[in-house]
Order: C-alpha cells, then sequence, then structure tokens
C-alpha cells in the first residue's frame, strides 16, 4: 500500500459564494481524505480559493470595491465549509498569497527556460465568462461552444506555452497510466481531444492587471488558468524544496468537476512536464446537479445554499445524500424531497434505528451490559461472513472512487443486521432462562454489526457516527481509527455498560 495520498478540490472563484457544486466536490474529497487516514496513510487534503482574472476583476467593479476586498470578503464563506460541513482539509490556499506568486513565477521561469514559453500574438474569438479564446473551426454562428453565449474578436501580445509539443507526451502518459483520467468514458474523450491536435496556449494577459505579473515583462499578468493550476504545487511547498513536497507530490487525485477536466488532463501535466515535474497520478471527473429538474442559475433563483442545507438538515444528512443518491461520475438531481427520504428511509429507519433498538434491549434485557461474544448458529456466521465482505467492497468501492457503491455495500450490512434481529427475535428467547447465552450472542453479534457500520460510515457521517461510536463504549475518535485493525470482528468490548438508546440521525417531517 502506497503510504501517502495527497487530493485537492478545485480551487473557487470568489466571484461567488458557494454553492451546492462546491460543496459536492468538497464533501468527496473529504469522503476520500478520512477514509485514506483510516486506513492508516499520510494523507494531504487541499482546498482553497481562485482569486485572480477577469471574471473576479469584473465582479469587484461592479460591486464598487477592489478585486482584493472582495476576494477578502467571499473567501470567509468558502473557509467556512470546512467547518459547517465537517471538512477536513489540511491547507487553504489562495492564489493571492506570496507564497503562490513565488511557485508560478519559478514554474513559469523554468518552462520559459527550456524554451517552451515564447512571445507572440494571440488573436481570436474571446468568450468572457468563460476566459476562453476559441478558433474559427469552434465558433458556430459567433457563440461560445462551451456557453452559448456571444464571443468578440479579440487580438493581444501574448506569452505562448508550447502545448502543441506535449502532444505525443501526453498521449504516451495517458497510455502508461490508464487510471490517469477517471471515470474511463472521460479519457476517451480527452484522449481523442488531444489527438485532434494541440494549439500553443496563450499563458499571459497584457489587457488585464489582476494577476501575477511576469518578471521582466511589465504589462503581462499570468493567464488565470496557469495561475490557478499551480496551486496544486504551491499547496504542497514548492518551490521551496521541502519535505511535503517530496512526500506529497505528485497528486493522487485532483477532483474536479466535468467543465474543467480538460483543463486538469492536458493543459497540467503538459505544464509540469515541461518545467520536470512529475505529472499529478489521477484526475477526476464528477457530474453536475441540476436542482429540482432544473439547470441551477442565479436568475432561477434556485441555487442551493450548502449553509441552508446544514441548518435545515445537518451536515451528515448533505454529505450522505450527495454520495448516496448518484453514482460518482454521473449528472444528478437534488431535491429536497429526495433528501427528506434519504434521511428518513436510509439513516433514521434503517442505520438509526439498527442501533437504537438493539441498544433498547441491551438496556432491558442486559441492564445495558454488553454480553460476552459467543456466535455460534449459521446466520451468526452468515452476518460475520457478510461483515467481512462488505468491509473488501467499500475499500474496493472507495479505490474506484464509487461513492455509491461504497454507501450501498454498507447499507447491505446494516440491512441483513436488521434482518437477524427479526430472525432471531431477541424478544422471544427472553421469555426462556434457558437461553439466556443465546440472547446474550444474539445482541452482541448486533452491536458488533452496528460498530462496523460505523467505521465504515465514519469518512461520510463524521459527526453521527462519532455519536454513535460513542454509545458503543468505543474510545477515542473514530476518525482516528484504523479500518483494518478495529474493522475485524469481535472488537466490541464485553463488559462495558452502553446507554440505553441513542438518536443519531433524527427523522425529518416530511
Ligand atoms: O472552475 N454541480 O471555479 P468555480 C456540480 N476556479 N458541480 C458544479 C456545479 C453543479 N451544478 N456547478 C459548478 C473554477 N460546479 C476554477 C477552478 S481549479 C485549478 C480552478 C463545479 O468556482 C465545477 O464543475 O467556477 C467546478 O469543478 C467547481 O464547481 C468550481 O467552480
Amino acid at each position: 500500500m502506497k503510504p501517502t495520498f495527497y487530493i485537492t478540490t478545485p480551487i473557487y472563484y470568489v466571484n461567488d459564494v458557494p454553492h451546492i457544486g462546491h460543496a459536492y466536490t468538497t464533501i468527496a474529497c473529504d469522503a476520500l481524505a478520512r477514509y485514506h487516514r483510516m486506513k492508516g496513510k499520510k494523507v494531504f487534503f487541499l482546498t482553497g480559493t481562485d482569486e485572480h482574472g477577469e471574471k473576479v476583476q469584473k465582479t469587484a467593479v461592479q460591486q464598487g470595491v477592489s478585486p482584493r476586498e472582495l476576494a477578502d470578503r467571499v473567501v470567509t464563506r468558502f473557509q467556512g465549509l470546512s467547518a459547517a460541513l465537517n471538512v477536513t482539509n489540511d491547507d487553504f490556499i489562495r492564489t493571492t498569497e506570496p507564497r503562490h506568486y513565488a511557485s508560478v513565477t519559478e514554474l513559469f521561469r523554468r518552462s520559459q527556460q527550456n524554451g517552451d514559453i515564447y512571445l507572440g500574438e494571440y488573436e481570436g474569438w474571446y468568450c468572457t465568462p468563460c476566459e476562453s479564446y476559441w478558433t474559427d473551426l469552434q465558433i458556430a454562428d459567433g457563440k461560445c461552444p462551451d456557453c452559448g453565449r456571444t464571443v468578440e474578436r479579440r487580438k493581444e501580445p501574448s506569452f505562448f506555452f508550447r502545448l502543441s509539443k506535449y502532444q505525443k507526451p501526453l498521449l504516451d502518459y495517458y497510455g502508461r497510466n490508464p487510471s490517469f483520467i477517471r471515470p474511463e468514458s472521460r479519457r476517451n474523450e480527452v484522449a481523442a481531444f488531444v489527438a485532434g491536435g494541440l494549439n500553443d496556449l496563450s499563458v499571459s494577459r497584457t489587457s488585464l492587471s489582476w494577476g501575477i505579473p511576469i518578471p521582466g515583462h511589465p504589462g503581462h499578468v499570468i493567464y488565470v488558468w496557469y495561475d490557478a493550476l499551480t496551486n496544486y504545487i504551491t499547496g504542497v511547498g514548492y518551490p521551496g524544496g521541502g519535505e511535503r513536497f517530496d512526500t506529497f507530490w505528485p497528486a493522487d487525485i485532483h477532483m474536479v468537476g466535468k467543465d474543467i477536466l480538460r483543463f486538469h488532463a492536458v493543459f497540467w501535466p503538459a505544464f509540469l512536464m515541461s518545467a520536470g515535474i512529475a505529472p499529478p497520478m489521477g484526475v477526476f471527473a464528477h457530474g453536475w446537479w441540476t436542482v429540482e429538474g432544473q439547470k441551477m442559475s442565479k436568475s432561477l433563483g434556485n441555487v442551493v445554499d450548502p449553509y441552508e442545507m446544514v441548518e435545515v438538515y445537518g451536515a451528515d444528512a448533505f454529505r450522505y445524500f450527495l454520495l448516496r443518491e448518484v453514482p460518482f461520475g454521473q449528472d444528478g438531481d437534488f431535491s429536497r424531497k429526495g433528501l427528506v427520504h434519504r434521511i428518513n428511509s436510509d439513516l433514521a429507519n434503517d442505520f438509526g434505528n439498527l442501533l437504537n433498538r438493539t441498544l433498547g434491549m441491551l438496556g432491558k434485557y442486559f441492564g445495558g451490559t454488553v454480553p460476552l461474544s459467543s456466535p455460534s448458529g449459521g446466520e451468526d456466521q452468515a452476518l460475520i461472513a457478510l461483515s467481512r465482505d462488505v468491509a473488501d467492497a467499500v475499500d474496493r468501492a472507495m479505490e474506484a472512487v464509487e461513492f455509491h457503491k461504497a454507501l450501498s455495500s454498507i447499507w447491505d450490512l446494516v440491512k441483513a443486521a436488521n434482518r437477524y434481529v427479526d430472525v432471531s427475535a431477541p424478544w422471544t428467547l427472553a421469555k426462556d432462562p434457558a437461553k439466556r447465552d443465546r440472547l446474550g450472542a444474539v445482541l452482541y453479534n448486533l452491536l458488533e454489526a452496528a460498530r462496523i457500520c460505523v467505521l465504515l460510515s465514519a469518512p461520510f457521517v463524521p459527526a453521527a457516527s462519532q455519536k454513535m461510536w460513542e454509545a458503543l463504549g468505543c474510545e477515542g475518535a473514530v476518525a482516528a481509527a484504523n479500518l483494518s485493525a478495529a474493522g475485524a470482528w469481535g472488537g466490541l468490548r464485553s463488559g462495558v455498560t452502553l446507554p440505553k438508546s441513542a438518536v443519531a440521525f433524527p427523522r425529518i417531517e416530511e
């Protein structure tokens, strides 16, 4: 097992406050970071904000403030997401920090030094909202191929990066690393794009002042994507030559939305190859959310505010819904009805109830003291075998970044444990004093199955799982438990006294 794991979110534009899309990527990364920590790895998890560029400058002008003032104000909304969503990022990078200026300048200098950057003049069709130039071929009837808005003709002196030179190295890299771009369908898309030929890329602007200046070339600032992508190495200490960089680079996963995959899977590895730095090991593109069946937009007024979700439904429920509802990588639809349904059926009924009814029976029949473990019957062995299979399935799913599969496997165990209650009928065993040992074994097995479910679900529902962990008499933070050691059957301690109930997932009125 590789002992380290470095995961990143995109850095978010500060021209607007966080919405469900930002929360989604961040939560997905957090679940992975937590999972890999519980596997015993040294994890570095980076998120942050993208503060330069035309979009931010424009919004600042509209609001009558400087871009830096705008950034300073909006960044707190993104930083606050970590506490609200229970997210465990190790650092938060802002592209306006001095450490990032040093990093971008050095990366650029290295490419310049080996001849991959040259001064030219750029002319093209420019889409301002997308910050992209397009060629004649790409614009159908004068509209941006990405967003459909009108483009304008523009020309300016610009530094270019020799992206064309990296066509073959990129294709070779994809070939050697079949899991570099995931999901697989996206890999084919990107590979086809690269195989179609790459134009050199304009990497500086003179039409813009809000950016990182290029030393020795007054008037030029670094193009926003070159600036933004570089955050991933700044965050681990580039170019300081420190231990963190050596430990964590190359990153294991850059998590991104499908709209920005190309920047990460084509431009970014090429910039790094040019500077003699190893490309990242993986880029994963997730899908987009619609809201109640409609595209999310400010004008429709249907933007989902993660802070509101946390306030109304709780962070655990929101996290669970986002990662359970939709196969990761595909698009999905967010609805309050769907969220409430998942809370009541999966969380409150299935999982919460399993623990709560077992604690109730333990209180009633054993004064709350955990009996000895003495599995005997076939149904006991089946439950134990299932718990092992589920732990393996969760591991495979998490390695494949398939959260929905991991969660559905955990729920296989939750549901099997609930069935085990019905089949073993503790209330009937309790009537016969000769069956007291058997009653004890049944309750032990139930509590133990619940404990394993709690452990496996900890990366997804961190607060509730901690509450359940404590209710099961387990010590310390569940987030700090080691999955393989703690996940072995029989880890629950006998003889401890547990509470008579624990409500980890309250029901919500529909
Ligand atoms: O793109 N559903 O920042 P950003 C799911 N600064 N995800 C969505 C979404 C939706 N409805 N809408 C947006 C940027 N997103 C750059 C990144 S990285 C070096 C620079 C996702 O704030 C979108 O796919 O505009 C993207 O991954 C993320 O939100 C950030 O968007």
